[in-house]
This record gives structure tokens, C-alpha cells and sequence, in this order.
């Protein structure tokens, strides 16, 4: 028996606000189609209105009206007084629907079941999110409960499990009040109001109790990124899917998860860079940014993304092939700035250069002169890249002058690891060697060297 469960079908809203134009708006929308399918929904249309703020039923009467034609709701928020309809009203507001629900489908054996899910492509209110689940009678969400589902599902270490539950519980949190209360938020104490105390205390406790237990495990990879601090050390940054796991794997051999889907990747993996250099670079891949990327959830991989802080280059890598590439960069900055790591210098990477014709890869490279224009999947590019790599820690390097003692040799590996040997030579007190290495990781090998 193969009978699968039935894909939740969701149909989309978006509110196009003044400030926005219609490729940034299109492109918005298309980039929540990808998060929701992400999910494992199936989108079945898509309904955008412009107006000049989010209101409190999010979209205007008329328009509410044609979406829960849709997903079979009233229409109406029932505590809303009725007011009449104004067809004038409607006509300013510029609306389009799009995709297969245009018109409300017949009932029949064959036709697909009416979307079950709302999404809307900007964060609302508790308030705004019941408002609409009473006129269309469909369960909504909005795009940072989205991305909170996905990061929520592809949580795989301890620590991002930890990080994601603690900024899904801080997003619930709110919106718990007014499921509980059940009612207007002006309607004082009642029953529903101790519930919601006794809710919230149960999230209050659970979050200190995350907390705590991110602190223990936070301090282990402090210690483990304290141990590495004087390495050389290349972090992957960028939007969600623009390539980073793929480079990863590219430059390091290793086998990270490359996956065509938004936020792949949450947790932090760090490899040497392969073939093997002397000193070895480490390469670090990161959870990836998107635009609108709740502040929560910023916050609480603050610890994942100090792999990106303390590293001594990082890789900006974003898909050229995209239309919104720039916005992406722009998320991206925005992102580093916010954690601190705009100081840390960097190299714009241009990734999926194959999917760029001649003329649009010529126009990059006008614009961006200082890129590196390349393609994960061809090993020439990637070749290059790490000599590129290579090249910019090597005019950091010092040369200096070690002396490994004959009752040290276990050492040795740890030597050949954190710095390059020019020329060995021995004498009476041991093994005399010329390295080159970063300052600090040949000043570590000292008192490595040293202690007794
Ligand atoms: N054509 C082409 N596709 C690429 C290239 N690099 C990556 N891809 C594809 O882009 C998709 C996303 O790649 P990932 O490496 O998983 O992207 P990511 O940046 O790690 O994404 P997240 O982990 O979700 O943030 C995959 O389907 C890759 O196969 C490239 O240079 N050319
Ligand atoms: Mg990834």
C-alpha cells in the first residue's frame, strides 16, 4: 500500500506596501512559495493586494472576501460590526490574484481540496493572524512562523535544537495570549487568564531551563573555537541556498548536506581545507540568512555564527544566477553587521557562474571588479578559489625559528599542523626548524614548545 498522506495545500497573501516595487514584491513572494514548499506544502495560488499598511484583517474587505471564496470561510471577521461593501473603495485598491485558485473551484471527486493554509509573506500580529483564521476559516501563519517550522525541522545537533526551540517558544510565546484568552484583548480576567499565566509560566521555566542547558553546551564550543583561534580560518556566509555546503564540500571533501532547499544547513561544520596545507586552513560552513530573518532567531544562533566573527577571511557567497542577488547581498551585510563581523575582511564570491550567460557574466564582473566569478561544481574554479585562499594568509605569515627537543617529539604533528617547516637541522638540544606561520600560532608552538 502506498497510500500517502495528502499534501496541505497553502495559498499564499501578500501586502504590497508603498515603499516596495514590483520586482522586490514578486520576488518576496516567490522566495515564501520556496519556504512553503520547503515545509512540504503545495502552494495553490497566490493573492497580493497594495495597500498602505498591514491593517488589522491584513487584507481590505473586498479582498478578504475573494480569499476565504476561496479556503471556504464567511468572509467576515464575525466580531467586526458588518459594514457595507464599497465597490468604489475596491476598485482603488490595486489587486491581483494569480495561480489555479483564480476563481473558487467546483466541488467534485477530482477537483484538489481547498487550501487548508494561509501564509502571509510579512510578520502580523496574534490579533492579525485571528482576524484572518475567522474570515477564512483556514489555519494561518506568516512568514516568520514559516521559517521558525523549517529551522524547527532541520535542527539536527544539540545545540541549534537548542537554539531554534528557544526562538520558537519566544515566538509562540505571544502568540499564546490571545488562543487562550480566546477573546478581545480588552475582556479583563477570567477563567481563560489563569490559564494563560499558568501557559506562559510553563514557557517562562522551559526557556530558562534551554537556556541553561545552551550555556553548558555553548561553553564547550567556545572552548573548541578558543582552540582553533590561532588557525587560519575561512568562514562560508551568505543567503539561504546560494551554494555554501556545495563550496564547503568542494574545498574540504567533506560530506555536509547540499540539498535545493531553503536553510539546508543549521549547524556549523568546520574541516581542514583539502589537498592538506601546511599550515592547514580550517573552512567553516553556516546557517544561511534570508531576507525578514526574525531578530530571535538571529540572536540565538549568535553563537553558531561567532564561527563566522573570529574567522580571519570570510567568503560572501551569493548565487549570481538569481535576479535578487544584490538584495541577497544586502541581507547578508545587513546580517554580519548586526552580529558584529562587518570588520572581518572578506571576498565577494559570485557562485553558479555556469548558470550565467556570457553577457550577464561580463556585466558582473564590471560591477563587482573585485569578485571571484566561479562554479561549485567545477573543480577548476574551486582549485583556484583555495590557491586565492592560500594566498591571502600567506601575507600574514612570519618566518621564525623553533627548536623542538629530542624529549618532544610527540609534538611534531601539532608543528606541521600550525605552521609550514622551511628547513630542519639538528643539534645537541634537538630538532632546529624554520617555519612560516601566522604570529600567533608560531608564538602557541613556543610555549607548547617550552612547558615542561
Ligand atoms: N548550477 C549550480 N548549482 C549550484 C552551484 N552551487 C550550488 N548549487 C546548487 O544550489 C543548491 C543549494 O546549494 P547548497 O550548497 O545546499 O546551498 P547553501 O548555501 O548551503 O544553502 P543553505 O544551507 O540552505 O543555506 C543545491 O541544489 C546545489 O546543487 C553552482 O555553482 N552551480
Ligand atoms: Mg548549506
Amino acid at each position: 500500500m502506498d497510500t500517502k498522506p495528502p499534501v496541505p495545500r497553502a495559498i499564499l497573501v501578500g501586502i504590497q506596501l508603498p515603499n516596495v516595487d514590483d520586482l522586490a514584491h514578486a520576488a518576496s513572494l516567490e522566495e515564501l512559495g520556496r519556504l512553503v514548499t520547503t515545509l512540504g506544502y503545495e502552494v495553490s495560488g497566490t493573492l497580493s493586494q497594495k495597500r498602505d499598511d498591514v491593517g488589522a484583517t491584513v487584507l481590505g474587505k473586498g479582498r478578504l472576501e475573494d480569499l476565504a471564496a476561496i479556503t471556504g470561510g464567511t468572509g467576515t471577521v464575525a466580531s467586526m460590526a458588518p459594514k457595507h461593501k464599497s465597490k468604489a473603495r475596491e476598485r482603488f485598491d490595486s489587486a491581483e490574484t494569480t495561480g489555479p485558485e483564480r476563481l473558487p473551484a467546483e466541488a467534485g471527486p477530482d477537483t484538489p481540496p481547498r487550501p487548508a493554509y494561509v501564509i502571509v509573506d510579512h510578520e502580523i500580529s496574534p490579533n492579525q493572524i485571528r482576524n484572518l483564521e475567522l474570515a477564512t476559516g483556514a489555519k494561518v501563519l506568516d512568514r516568520t512562523g514559516v521559517i521558525v517550522e523549517i529551522f524547527h525541522r532541520h535542527a539536527h545537533s544539540r545545540e541549534a535544537k537548542l537554539q531554534v526551540e528557544i526562538a520558537r517558544l519566544k515566538y509562540i510565546a505571544p502568540r499564546l495570549r490571545e488562543s487562550v484568552s480566546g477573546g478581545e484583548r480588552q475582556q479583563g480576567v477570567g477563567a481563560g487568564e489563569s490559564d494563560l499565566d499558568l501557559e506562559r509560566r510553563a514557557i517562562r521555566d522551559r526557556l530558562a531551563e534551554l537556556k541553561e542547558q545552551l550555556e553548558a553546551i555553548q561553553k564547550e564550543s567556545d572552548q573548541r573555537r578558543s582552540s582553533r583561534r590561532d588557525q587560519l580560518r575561512v568562514a562560508l556566509v551568505g543567503y539561504t541556498n546560494a551554494g555554501k555546503s556545495s563550496l564547503m564540500r568542494a574545498l574540504t571533501g567533506s560530506e555536509v548536506l547540499v540539498a535545493n532547499q531553503l536553510f539546508a544547513t543549521l549547524d556549523t561544520t568546520v574541516r581542514a581545507l583539502q589537498p592538506a596545507t601546511s599550515p592547514r586552513v580550517l573552512v567553516a560552513d553556516t546557517v544561511g540568512f534570508i531576507k525578514k530573518l526574525p531578530h530571535d532567531l538571529v540572536a540565538s544562533f549568535r553563537s553558531t555564527l561567532a564561527e563566522a566573527l573570529e574567522a580571519s577571511l570570510l567568503l560572501y557567497v551569493v548565487d549570481a544566477s538569481d535576479p535578487t542577488y544584490l538584495s541577497q547581498l544586502a541581507v547578508t551585510r545587513d546580517v554580519l553587521r548586526e552580529i558584529g563581523a562587518d570588520a572581518v575582511p572578506s571576498r565577494l564570491i559570485l557562485n553558479k557562474i555556469d548558470r550565467v550567460s556570457d553577457e550577464d557574466r561580463a556585466a558582473l564582473q564590471i560591477t563587482h571588479p573585485d569578485a571571484i566569478l566561479l562554479s561549485s561544481k567545477r573543480p577548476g574554479d574551486v582549485a583556484a578559489l583555495r590557491e586565492t585562499i592560500i594566498a591571502f594568509f600567506e601575507a600574514s605569515m612570519v618566518d621564525d625559528q623553533l627548536i623542538l627537543p629530542y624529549a618532544k617529539q610527540g609534538l611534531l604533528g601539532e608543528v606541521f599542523e600550525n605552521a609550514r617547516v622551511l628547513s630542519q637541522d639538528y643539534d645537541a638540544t634537538g630538532r632546529i626548524m624554520t617555519v612560516r606561520g601566522l604570529p600567533g600560532a608560531i608564538a602557541k608552538l613556543r610555549r607548547a614548545l617550552a612547558a615542561s
